[in-house]
């Protein structure tokens, strides 16, 4: 099986073009096996290219775990520029299929090289039963979540798959292998969720670490920078344009007033390869 391995802002994938190979049965399996970072390829998640019946093509992530999320933020960057530059979509602004309905990135051109990606990620979901999360009807903006008798106060959106936001006054002293799983699980959210710190730096940047679901800690992730867009702006924290800083570098975030949310970053090659 032929592959491409890329990453959007450290946040590593490895594309497989089902146009052109069969790939058959137990996708889950198969991603837990080609993500290992000693046994396989290596890549917090396998990413498919497939054909669409209602857009330009269709989109399947699988997380490290063997998990399929709705959306990935990186992971769509990534996969739009590979489209477009291996001649599958030759179209700036492309409809794609995913589990979080239909995504529309725009490749950033220069000549016919792709030098960066923007997306237009949707409508944020604000609403608790959406995100998903037990409880009350309404939105979950500041509240209390207890883990292990230490009370954070959370936002949650979904961007299609579910974030979970705390503002700590510094990122880096957040022992995140440790309340990271914590909150992953907490019984509050039935289908887990993504877990997010950030550090408000000023009213148009902030840091970010993120747990990813699935995952672990990575280096970014995309749909979680544009969820804590959000955050922040409905903790009237910052302007409507954010830069988050992550440890792979920096997303630009806009929730724009059509209330679709705008994520603007690069996608990059790491090599091509053949399974044996
Ligand atoms: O929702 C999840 O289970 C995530 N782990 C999916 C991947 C999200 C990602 N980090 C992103 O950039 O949005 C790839």
């Amino acid at each position: 099986m032929k592959f491409t391995k890329m990453q959007g802002l450290g946040n590593d994938f490895i594309l497989v073009n089902c146009l052109n190979e069969q790939l058959a049965g137990d996708f889950e399996a198969f991603a837990r096996r080609l993500c290992d970072r000693h046994y396989g390829i290596g890549a917090d998640g396998l990413i498919l290219i497939l054909p669409s019946e209602t857009a330009d093509i269709r989109m399947r992530i699988f997380n490290s775990d063997g998990s399929e999320p709705e959306m990935c933020g990186n992971g769509i960057r990534c996969f739009a520029r590979f489209v477009y530059e291996g001649d599958i979509v030759k179209k700036q602004t492309m409809r794609v299929e995913t589990l979080a309905g239909v995504i529309i990135p725009e490749v950033i051109l220069e000549g016919d090289h792709v030098v960066s990606v923007r997306v237009d990620m949707g409508e944020p979901r604000l609403e608790r039963n959406v995100i998903p999360m037990t409880g009350p009807a309404g939105k979950v903006v500041n509240e209390p979540l207890v883990v292990d008798e230490t009370t954070y106060k959370i936002t949650c959106v979904s961007m299609g798959n579910p974030h979970c936001i705390t503002f700590v006054s510094d990122v880096e002293e957040v022992p995140i292998g440790v309340i990271g799983p914590k909150m992953e699980n907490h019984q509050v959210f039935p289908r887990r969720t993504n877990v997010e710190f950030i550090q408000v730096l000023n009213r148009n940047e902030v840091n970010m670490r993120v747990w990813e679901r699935g995952a672990g800690e990575t280096l970014a992730c995309g749909t979680g920078a544009c969820a804590t867009g959000v955050a922040c702006i409905l903790n009237d924290l910052t302007d409507r344009t954010v830069t988050v800083h992550l440890a792979g570098g920096d997303l630009l975030i806009e929730w724009a007033e059509n209330n679709h949310v705008n994520m603007t970053g690069p996608a990059e090659y790491v090599f091509r390869g053949e399974t044996v």
